[in-house]
């Protein structure tokens, strides 16, 4: 199967984000790696390290309940041949059999599936922006981003987040 989806020529190079703050967040964000690995016509070729970091809200975000303890985050680059769209649903069917909840935004989770880029692809859509809007803004994002695909992250972008308080966890 590797070698078959290597060989078509509409295989998408895409980014996701994992991050998780519930119960036992390494644990779910190992367990997601693994199952995006299981998905159809989708190979996941680089897989970040684990790291910890603290829960980040948006700068607009009124504020709410407690955002919850800190979060474990990753980003694995995937070869697909499924649309963005597609993609976009078997994430959100990952999520939900991780037993996600959405009482409100940016709340705790047990699991978050992000997808930040497919290819070069800009998507504007109701349901799915990509490049993911916030990315640019976010350590948890950019960092395990740049151990697995340094060409994509400027400098200058992880300058700018080099305040947010994000460690790399022992393999
Ligand atoms: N959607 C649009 N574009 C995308 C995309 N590129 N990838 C839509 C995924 N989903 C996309 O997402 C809400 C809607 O966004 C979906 O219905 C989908 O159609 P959601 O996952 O249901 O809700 P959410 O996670 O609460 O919102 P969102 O926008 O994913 O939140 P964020 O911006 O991802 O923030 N701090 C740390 N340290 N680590 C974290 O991982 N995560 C968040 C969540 C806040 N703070 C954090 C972390
Ligand atoms: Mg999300």
């Amino acid at each position: 199967m590797g070698t078959a989806l290597r060989q078509r020529s509409d295989v998408v190079t895409a980014y996701v984000a994992l991050g998780a703050n519930l119960g036992d967040a390494a644990a779910a964000v190992r367990a997601a790696m693994d199952a995006l690995s299981d998905l159809p016509l989708t190979e996941v070729t680089r897989r970040s390290s684990l790291y910890r970091t603290a829960p980040l809200a948006d700068a607009g975000d009124t504020p709410g309940p407690a955002a919850g303890g800190d979060y474990i985050n990753a980003v694995v680059e995937v070869q697909t041949t499924l649309s963005a769209p597609e993609l976009l649903r078997r994430l959100q069917a990952l999520e939900q059999a991780a037993g996600r909840e959405r009482p409100y935004r940016n709340a705790p989770r047990t699991l978050d599936l992000d997808l930040l880029l497919y290819g070069s692809g800009r998507i504007d859509s109701a349901r799915l922006t990509v490049p993911h809007p916030r990315m640019a803004q976010r350590a948890f994002v950019l960092v395990p981003l740049a151990e697995i695909a340094p060409a994509l992250v400027p400098r200058a972008q992880l300058e700018a987040v080099a305040d947010q308080v994000i460690r790399r966890l022992d393999a």
